[in-house]
This record gives C-alpha cells, structure tokens and sequence, in this order.
C-alpha cells in the first residue's frame, strides 16, 4: 500500500500552492491541512519543522520535508509521472538557479510594493529592481510556452506567484506590474499557467486573495507607523 501523503500549508498560501501543483502533476492525491498561521502554529508543523516554523511541509508516511522548492524536487524523485525537473544535469542546475532566482530576486520586490504605502513614485526603488529581475525572467522563456517547455516545470512552479498572487496585490496597490506592454511573454505565460486544469484546481480565488492581502498590508501598515 502507498503511504498516505499531506500537505501542511495555509489559507491562500503562495509557498503551499508549490507542493499542491506538483502532486497534482503526478496525479498523486494527497489531504491538505491548514494551518490558522498568526494565531496558533499546531504542534504538528512544530514537529515536522522546528527549525523554520514555516509551511509548506510535506508529509509522506512518516516522514516530513520542509521548504517549498526542495519540496518539488522531492515529489519529481520520489514519485512517477510526468518529470518536473530536466534530465540533463546542466538543465537542472539552470532551472534551480532560476527557481532561487525568482525566490531571492523576484518575489521579495513585488511584495514590498504591495505593502509599501504610497503612489508609483513612492515606491520607485522596489519597482525598478522589480522591474530588472522580472526582465531577466522574461528572456529565459524565449519563445517557450512554459519555463519547462511545453509543460509545467520547476521554474513555473517557483514563478507560480506571477500568475495569480501577484494580480491579487496588483489590484490591491493599484501598481500595474507585469503588463503585457513591458512583459509580453511572461504575461502569456502567467494566463497559460493559471489556466492549466491541474494549477486552477489549486490556485485561490481572486476575492480571498484579495481580502487576505488587504487585510494583512492593514497590519504591516499599522506596524511600520507605530516605528515611525
Ligand atoms: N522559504 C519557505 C518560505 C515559506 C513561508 O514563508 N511560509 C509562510 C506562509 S506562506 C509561513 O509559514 N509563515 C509563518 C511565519 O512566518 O511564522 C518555503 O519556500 O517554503
């Protein structure tokens, strides 16, 4: 008998969308826990990641592995089905590089634009440096349907923010971000991953994104004010 497989994640999460997708890929059924994250961290996330507290956290049988991407990575090697990681290894040191990239580079810039206050101007550091990194993306997918080719890979699932959490902030700071104008390919990219059967099933819906994220840009708003 196959071990019985769990996603520990959240409401709306952005990380816990990773594992989600790539299960589904495989056509691996899983159950989704959800943790109520700012009130009360479970005992069981406790376990399973003491050293970061963080979801996602895939449990597998017994066992539990932490952090969204080497989650992936997991699923690709321990699973069968369609491969989410090239079998060349210098194709899988690019996409990992790029996968870290978007991590590292990408998602801590549109984030702080969401949460900043302020007009376009008032945020022109964040959007610029946004604006580099999402252009270096926008050239590795050369003419590519998905980062993987013509299905969804790594570097898609690490992108997968772009494709739906990002309209929800864009909507949320009135900053118009990836358009089509500046960023051709990744906007085709982002409809073409949000509209890929196995990602709809797991991606949020547009309302809750946007009324956790206002809610939670009240709060980061509050904080910074208080440190004035
Ligand atoms: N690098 C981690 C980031 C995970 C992360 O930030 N998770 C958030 C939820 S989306 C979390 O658990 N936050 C709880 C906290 O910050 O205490 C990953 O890729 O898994």
């Amino acid at each position: 008998m196959s071990k019985p497989v769990k996603v520990l994640s959240t409401f709306c999460s952005l990380y816990g969308h990773r594992p989600e997708v790539a299960l589904r890929l495989k056509g691996i059924p899983y159950e989704l826990l959800l943790e109520d994250l700012p009130n009360n961290k479970g005992e069981l996330l406790l376990t399973c990641n003491p050293v970061h507290k963080l979801v996602p956290v895939l449990l597998h049988g017994d066992r539990s592995i932490c952090e969204s991407l080497t989650i992936v990575e997991y699923i690709d090697e321990a699973f069968k089905g369609p491969p989410l990681l090239p079998a060349d290894p210098y194709e899988r040191a690019t996409a990992r590089f790029w996968a870290q990239f978007i991590d590292q580079k990408v998602r801590p810039f549109w984030m702080s634009i969401c949460m900043a206050d302020g007009d376009e101007e008032g945020k022109g550091d964040f959007l610029k440096e946004a604006k580099v990194n999402l252009l270096l993306l926008e050239g590795q997918l050369k003419g590519k349907r998905f980062f993987g080719g013509d299905s969804i890979g790594l570097v898609d699932i690490a992108a997968s923010g772009l494709a739906r959490w990002l309209q929800a902030f864009e909507d949320i700071s009135g900053v118009d971000l990836l358009t089509n104008e500046e960023f051709p390919a990744l906007h085709r990219w982002a409809k073409a991953y949000a509209g890929d059967e196995r990602a709809k099933e797991c991606l949020p819906n547009m309302d809750e994104l946007v009324s956790k994220f206002t809610a939670v840009r009240k709060k980061f708003q509050a904080m910074a004010e208080v440190q004035k």
